[in-house]
């Protein structure tokens, strides 16, 4: 998607930008302190997620492949195919990749974090009935992949397996990004011929200083893994493609949203009381769904999908994972 590449948008998040500088709250100006033990820099760079313009996410995908996805997904719907009401389980593997074993160097991921996440994936996903097994752990010590997350590092650790979940534990793009998903689902049935280059593409790739209990607990709750999933699993940002206007997110029951909510909703927000939601289509029904995990809004307003993000979930990962009761 290029909702961060609109020119409006572009626009629209630069004056945001200027309104909180002109309001004198800096991005760096969270009062909480950092964690013992991970120092200053971590915590700073987690807040600097949420000020970054459009930086919290690197997925982005190609909207002919979405129409094309869509067409399919109706299809299979007249049919009568899937079931969301019961319950599938999802295997997932963690390859935690770092520097070195310092704190700083990534090494640090401990298995208490890595259960943490499980929870939080097995709490976001439980109205979807989408359940989660751990299946395997690799830790990986390798400086040019800590730094440069590529095809080489995929194409060893990687299951290659489209109803696979694996998830990359690094750092991105100089830890200007929180995640990616480099495919949509369709893509391997669009090409065929890259199926077997699969392990190289397909998974979910996330900075280690977002899973829970981390450098910034108070901001970084591992949602960012729950917004990077909801993008393995077929779904778009809710304010994609930057416009009132269109098919938008191709889920009826998510507003339309013009513009992502993390620059309004700030990183000095750590309590759910302070989540307030702006309208960026006020002539449309609904405002910003900033408690949806596919929005940008601060991690501690994060806490649904919607009945039809859950519905074109499981529809896709029917129809280009093999995932069904
Ligand atoms: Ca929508
Ligand atoms: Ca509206
Ligand atoms: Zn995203």
């Amino acid at each position: 998607m290029a909702n961060n590449r609109n020119p409006m948008l572009a626009m629209r998040d630069f004056l945001s930008a200027l309104t909180l500088v002109t309001l004198g709250i800096s991005a760096v100006g969270v009062s909480a302190a950092p964690t013992s033990g991970f120092g200053q820099a971590s915590y700073s760079r987690a807040v600097g997620l949420f000020s970054h313009r459009g930086g919290l996410c690197g997925s982005r995908f190609q909207p002919a492949a979405l129409v094309k996805s869509e067409r399919r997904l109706r299809s299979s719907r007249r049919t009568g195919r899937q079931s969301n009401t019961e319950w599938v389980t999802i295997p997932v593997n963690f390859h935690i990749i770092s520097a070195n074993d310092t704190i700083q160097g990534g090494g640090a991921v401990t298995d208490e974090q890595i259960d943490a996440q499980m929870d939080v994936l097995r709490d976001s996903f439980a109205t979807a009935r989408i359940e989660w097994e751990l299946l395997n752990v690799t830790r990986t010590t390798n400086t040019t992949w800590f730094n440069s997350i590529g095809r080489e590092m995929k194409a060893a650790l990687g299951s290659g397996k489209a109803g696979v979940l694996d998830v990359y534990i690094s750092t991105i793009a100089g830890g200007q990004i929180a995640g990616y998903v480099r495919a949509f689902p369709s893509r391997f049935n669009d090409d065929p011929t890259i199926e077997s280059d699969r392990k190289m593409i397909d998974g979910v790739v996330i900075d280690w200083i977002t899973l829970p209990n981390g450098p910034a607990p108070d901001i970084l709750l591992g949602k960012t893994l729950v917004h990077e999933v909801g993008h393995w699993a077929g779904l778009l940002h809710t304010f994609a493609p930057g416009s009132c206007q269109g098919p938008g997110d191709y889920v009826d029951d998510t507003p339309a949203q013009a513009f992502a909510s993390h620059l309004e909703i700030s990183a000095n927000i750590t309590t759910a009381d302070q989540c307030v939601a702006r309208d960026s289509c006020p002539n449309l029904p609904g405002s910003d769904p900033i408690n949806n995990f596919m929005d940008y809004a601060a991690e501690v307003c994060q806490r649904e999908f919607t009945p039809g993000q859950i519905s074109r979930m499981r529809g896709i990962l029917d129809l280009y994972r093999g995932i069904r009761p």
